[in-house]
């Protein structure tokens, strides 16, 4: 569809306002949120990240993306968040220490929210400190952790260590996700769970609430 890609062409170029623009207009016209979110967004952001791979986009141009991609995705939130639904449990979620990439952990957020959950959410740059602490004053049923940098990664095992010796590791469940991890680190590192994306982040906490 044509108009999708003007969406992601907008976003590759980092132009928030062209960007919010289309989407209204999207929405206006019918066109699925999901639709908006995965033939837009993400296939403009899966272009952005290419280009920053082969050094074609530098990091200020990168940030214009990504607020373009925040603007979008505040007026896609109330058309994926059912408003006044009982809660199915609270989820806290952060993007874990060193890690500043927080727009894939927002879309978890907001497809969990439009699922029922209720979320604590604790941005980005998290120190695994901040998450007991967080487990102990909000007692959610399950912590999500978010990287996206395969140096920070390796920060989700001392923040899953540090709920181990906080005596909290059997008071919650413990999904992780972000494109450099997997299953396999998961089972590494002793989460209950490894989602790939917002979808199926979605499906694993109901699984894993469901055990
Ligand atoms: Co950076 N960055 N970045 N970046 N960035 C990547 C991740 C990179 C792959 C780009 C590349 O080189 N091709 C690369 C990582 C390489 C690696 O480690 N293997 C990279 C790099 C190198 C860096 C810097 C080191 C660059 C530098 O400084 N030289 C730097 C690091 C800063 C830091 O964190 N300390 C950096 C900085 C940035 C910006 C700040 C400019 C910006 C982030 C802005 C923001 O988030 N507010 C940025 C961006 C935008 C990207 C790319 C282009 C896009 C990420 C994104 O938002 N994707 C990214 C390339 C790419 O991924 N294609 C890249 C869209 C989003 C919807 O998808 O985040 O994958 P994603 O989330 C998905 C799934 O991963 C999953 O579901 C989400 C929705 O479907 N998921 C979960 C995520 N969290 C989950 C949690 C779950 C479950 C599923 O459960 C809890």
């Amino acid at each position: 569809m044509r108009e999708l890609q003007d969406l992601a062409d907008a976003l590759i170029n980092g132009y928030a306002d062209r960007v919010s623009k289309l989407t209204n207009e999207l929405l206006e016209t019918g066109v699925e949120p999901q639709t908006i979110l995965n033939e837009g967004l993400i296939a403009g952001m899966t272009v952005v990240g290419e280009k920053m791979r082969t050094g074609e986009m530098y990091l200020p141009e990168v940030l214009q993306s990504a607020s373009a991609m925040h603007a979008s995705l505040k007026l896609l939130k109330p058309h994926l968040v059912k408003e006044g639904v009982e809660s199915r449990g609270k989820i806290l979620m952060g993007t874990v220490k060193g890690d500043m990439h927080d727009i894939g952990k927002n879309l978890v957020g907001i497809m969990l929210q439009g699922a029922g959950f209720e979320l604590v959410d604790l941005g980005l740059n998290v120190p695994p400190q901040k998450f007991v602490e967080a487990i102990g004053m909000h007692q959610p049923a399950v912590v999500g952790l978010s990287a996206m940098l395969t140096t920070t990664m390796l920060n989700m095992k001392t923040t899953i260590e540090a709920i181990n010796n906080a005596g909290l590791r059997s008071k919650v469940k413990i999904i992780i996700g972000g494109a450099p991890v997997s299953q396999k680190f998961a089972d590494d590192i002793g989460a209950d769970g490894y989602a790939r994306d917002a979808v199926k982040a979605v499906d694993k906490v109901k699984e894993l609430l469901a055990a």
